[in-house]
This record gives structure tokens, C-alpha cells and sequence, in this order.
């Protein structure tokens, strides 16, 4: 295995920064731009493999705070690692755990060393630290593994926030010391808040460690919108172009539309299973409530032009029905449904890159954003 992991830009827009890749890993390639659903609990909620493949995903995420918390790295090691554990023979990313720290547990700690907070299981003490997040990672075995960082909530003052910008990049580097296996790509992540001269000396000192790919976080963290775009537009430029850039924690349309054209990559996102399971669809850019009255006698499928099983096969009133009764196949339709639709969402804007249509085409979303909160 001399080169498990290679990056290739096949086509660039010529009126923005997007462009189209592909990224080679031990499980398989990923076509960029790309949404990744979410697997939290080595599992995308509701779905199986099956119905994941079918909707077009390449790469799913999961994370090491849940996965250590159920059922422990040392069960996925021994059942053959993430991917034998959970049926999925793409590939697959692992977050670090830094970032569910701080926005799940009540109680915790950050001190130079990591992370220190309560199971929520049994309240026992555990510790975090970018060595046991490597560790952890290594033993779940994913494709990309995730540097641990530490997210400054919003808002955040300039000094909490360079703060905590330094000392990722001084735990990116016991992170690099950690890591064991050259069948993993260890992604860096950049942090910085809001401030433009944060995040771009955050990304000029993390690009020298020269790794396989970069992601931006701390974003998407309760800011307006129209900051994330600027952000996101302030850091592409300063990262290596040959290599996947990841814009963590983002899934809405227009967001994404906006940072493809800002030159990103990959993303994630919880939002097309969480909100199937509340009965909302995603449709064309809406959201529609599937316990509404309006859907009780409504035959039409979801999406009359999307290809999924879903949309081939069962009415918005069938849904509507199951949803009402909570019955868990309704949140499995949506499920499916919803994904497909954010995966062809990164498709269509992939495939309008490559026929030189992305500016055109997606101006809708391009557009000057609306002030509003994420
Ligand atoms: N860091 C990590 N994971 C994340 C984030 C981050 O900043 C975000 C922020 N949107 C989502 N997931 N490690
Ligand atoms: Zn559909």
C-alpha cells in the first residue's frame, strides 16, 4: 500500500473557485463536491447499507465520542474494524470526539492536555486527549481520521478564540506524533471563529504539516449565515489545492452551493435523518411537514422527479399516514428520501462544474444570503 490516498482536481469552473475531484482511499474513491451522511453510532439512522448506496452516498461519517461511549473501539477492533462492523465497504470518515465534547456533555474540562468530562452512561470520568483520540480512531480503523481540535463556541472574543486556535494547531502536532497507520488519513482541521486574519494564520500554519487534506470548523455554530460564507471564502484560498477540503458540520443548500463555489469539497450533515425523523422532507430546496392535513389525501410522491425507492414507490399520503402513527418505516422513507436528495443536490452542482453550467445555474443559491441565524 505505497500511496492509499490521492487527490485529483478534474475540472475547474472557470467564473468561481469550485471545481470537481476525485478522492482515492482504501475503501474506494469519493467523487467531489459530495455530501457525507451521518453515521453517528456506526449507523445512519434508519438506514442500512443498502439503502445508503443507493442513494449515492460514497463516504459516511461517524464519531469516536459515541463509538467509545457504545459499544467501546475495542468491540469494532475485534469485529474486524468500522467497516466490517457496520456492513459498509465505502469509505468512511471518523470525527475526533473534541467537538461532541463540548456541544453534548455538561460536564467538562479543557486543559492544554484535552478534554476531560462525564459518560453520560455511567458518569464515570474520561479523558480525551489528542493521543487517546488517534489511538481511538486507529482502532475504529476509518479511511479519514480527524485531527482533535478544540471549537471555540459563538460568540467568542478575538483572545478566547486565538487561543484555542493555537492550541489545535499544538494538538494537530501530538495528533501527527499519535497516528499509526499510513492506511489512514489524518485530516487537520482549521478553526479561528469569525475572524479573517485568525483563520487565515490558522491555515497557513496548519498547510506546513503538509497532510492529506484539510477541513474548516467552528463554523455553523449559531453565527449568520452570511458569516460562514465569508469565512469559508478567507480560508480556501490558503489551502493546498491538490488536497480535499471539508467544511464540517454543513448541509443546506445554499450553504453548500456557496462554499463549492469558495472551492470546498466535502460535507456533513445532520439534517436530512434528523429531519425525517420530526416527518419533514426535503423538496427542492423546502421543507414539507409530512403530519401537515394537506398530505392526508395528497397521492403525488414526494418528489415527482427524484429517483429514489421512495419517491419510485410510495405517496406523500402513505407517508403522511405512517408518520402520523409513528410507525418507523415513515422515517425510513424520509430517510432515504432526504439524503438522496442532498447527495443529487452535490451531484447536480458536480455535474454542472463539469459542463461548465455551475455559475448559471445554481445563481439562485449563489446569491447574497438572507440575514438569518444558523
Ligand atoms: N470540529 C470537529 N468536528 C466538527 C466541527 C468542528 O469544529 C464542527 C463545526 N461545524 C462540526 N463537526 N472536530
Ligand atoms: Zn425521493
Amino acid at each position: 500500500m505505497s500511496h492509499p490516498f490521492s487527490f485529483e482536481v478534474q475540472a475547474c469552473c472557470s467564473q468561481t473557485k469550485a471545481r470537481v475531484g476525485l478522492f482515492h482511499t482504501p475503501h474506494g474513491w469519493v467523487e467531489t463536491p459530495r455530501f457525507m451522511p451521518v453515521g453517528t453510532l456506526a449507523n445512519v439512522k434508519t438506514l442500512t447499507p443498502a439503502h445508503l448506496k443507493d442513494a449515492g452516498a460514497q463516504m459516511v461519517l461517524s464519531n469516536t465520542y459515541h463509538l467509545h461511549l457504545q459499544p467501546g473501539e475495542n468491540i469494532v477492533a475485534r469485529a474486524g474494524g468500522l467497516h466490517r462492523f457496520m456492513g459498509w465497504d465505502g469509505p468512511i470518515l471518523t470525527d475526533s470526539g473534541g467537538f461532541q465534547v463540548f456541544s453534548l456533555s455538561e460536564i467538562r474540562t479543557i486543559t492544554e492536555d484535552g478534554v476531560t468530562f462525564r459518560s453520560p452512561h455511567d458518569g464515570k470520568i474520561i479523558n480525551f486527549t489528542p493521543e487517546r483520540s488517534i489511538q481511538i480512531q486507529n482502532e475504529l480503523g476509518a479511511d479519514v481520521i480527524m485531527a482533535f481540535d478544540e471549537c471555540p463556541p459563538y460568540p467568542a472574543s478575538r483572545e478566547a478564540v486565538l487561543k484555542a486556535t493555537e492550541r489545535t494547531k499544538r494538538w494537530l502536532e501530538r495528533c501527527i506524533n499519535a497516528h499509526q497507520r499510513s492506511d489512514q488519513a489524518l485530516f487537520a482541521i482549521v478553526q479561528g471563529g469569525i475572524y479573517a486574519d485568525l483563520r487565515q494564520k490558522a491555515a497557513q500554519e496548519l498547510v506546513e504539516f503538509d497532510l492529506p487534506g484539510y477541513a474548516i470548523g467552528g463554523v455553523s455554530v449559531g453565527e449568520p449565515v452570511t458569516l460562514i460564507e465569508k469565512i469559508v471564502q478567507v480560508t480556501t484560498p490558503i489551502l493546498p489545492f491538490n488536497k480535499p477540503r471539508y467544511l464540517m458540520g454543513v448541509g443546506t443548500y445554499r450553504e453548500m452551493a456557496q462554499a463549492i463555489a469558495a472551492g470546498v469539497d466535502l460535507f456533513d450533515c445532520v439534517i436530512p435523518t434528523r429531519l425525517a425523523r420530526h416527518g419533514a422532507a426535503l423538496i427542492k430546496g423546502e421543507r414539507l411537514n409530512l403530519k401537515n392535513a394537506q398530505f392526508r389525501e395528497d397521492f403525488q410522491p414526494l418528489d415527482e422527479t427524484c429517483p429514489c425507492y421512495t419517491c419510485q414507490n410510495f405517496s406523500r399520503a402513505y407517508i403522511s399516514h405512517l408518520v402520523r402513527a409513528k410507525e418507523l418505516l415513515g422515517y425510513t422513507l424520509i430517510s432515504i428520501h432526504n439524503v438522496t436528495e442532498l447527495i443529487r443536490f452535490t451531484q447536480r452542482i458536480r455535474d454542472a462544474i463539469l459542463n461548465h453550467r455551475f455559475a448559471e445555474e445554481f445563481q439562485f443559491w449563489l446569491s447574497p444570503a438572507p440575514d438569518t441565524e444558523t
